[in-house]
């Protein structure tokens, strides 16, 4: 039977990117830097794992990359984060069927971690006025990209949860995700992978995927299966 669930979390638990786009332009603008990124290049720049890792890779693939770039990216990325944080504070949307994924698993003693390469800055203000005030209680424990620098798709993330379960001796493991980035790093950790994508996602590889979803689904509006097999 089951015995734990690794949940991501931008794109996977809330459709969070949208928000962390709109930052990252206005942080752009904020230093009176030229760069708007639009909802298609944002696609493809969703490639690179990491707020601050993107800025730089976005940088170096300039004909004309600003000066100190490194310095810069972290600039912006800080500043993207705080202006991340206070829309966060505001509550956002949960997708559906999460929180009643997480209840659940509450009720069947079925162990949840967090595996998510955003930085931990970010992830109190999202759970703590989206999900729950108490949201620790559904979760053992939360990985962010602040704890394991090499971001998905590395697995260290999923390797390290998933030997803190074999210690709890939970070994039957199933990872959400979203992404292909975050599918591979799954894979590569040996770990199932059910994807819920998103307007983000949806024309990502997903092969080696158990399941492809439109999402966790809700009593009204019941999960679409996109490819794989039947789940019952
Ligand atoms: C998705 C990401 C993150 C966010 C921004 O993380 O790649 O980088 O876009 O996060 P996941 P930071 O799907 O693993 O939750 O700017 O804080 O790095
Ligand atoms: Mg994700």
């Amino acid at each position: 039977r089951l015995q734990a669930v690794l949940f991501d979390l931008d794109g996977t638990i809330a459709e969070t990117e949208t928000v962390h786009l709109q930052c990252f332009n206005e942080a752009f603008q904020h230093f009176g830097l030229p760069y708007q990124w639009s909802f298609e290049e944002y696609r493809t720049l969703l490639e690179i794992a990491g707020g601050r890792e993107r800025i730089r890779h976005f940088f170096e693939k300039l004909d004309n990359p600003p000066d100190h770039l490194r310095d810069l990216a972290a600039g912006l990325h800080k500043l993207k984060n705080e202006l991340y944080v206070e829309r966060m504070e505001a509550g956002f949307q949960i997708r559906p069927g999460v929180r009643r994924l997480l209840e659940d698993a509450l009720a069947c003693d079925i162990t949840c971690g967090l595996t998510t390469t955003t930085s931990r800055v970010n992830v109190d203000p999202l759970l703590r006025y989206s999900l729950a005030e108490d949201y620790s209680k559904y979760f053992a424990f939360l990985l962010t990209g602040t704890e394991i620098r090499h971001k998905k798709p590395d697995p260290a993330i999923y390797v390290t949860a998933k030997q803190m379960l074999l210690e709890q001796n939970r070994k039957n493991i199933i990872v959400i995700e979203d992404s292909h980035i975050g599918l591979v790093a799954a894979r590569s950790a040996g770990l199932p992978v059910l994807i819920t994508q998103n307007e983000f996602t949806d024309h990502h590889d997903f092969s080696g995927a158990a399941a492809v979803l439109s999402d966790l689904g809700d009593p009204k509006t019941p999960a679409r299966l996109i490819n794989g097999p039947a789940l019952h």
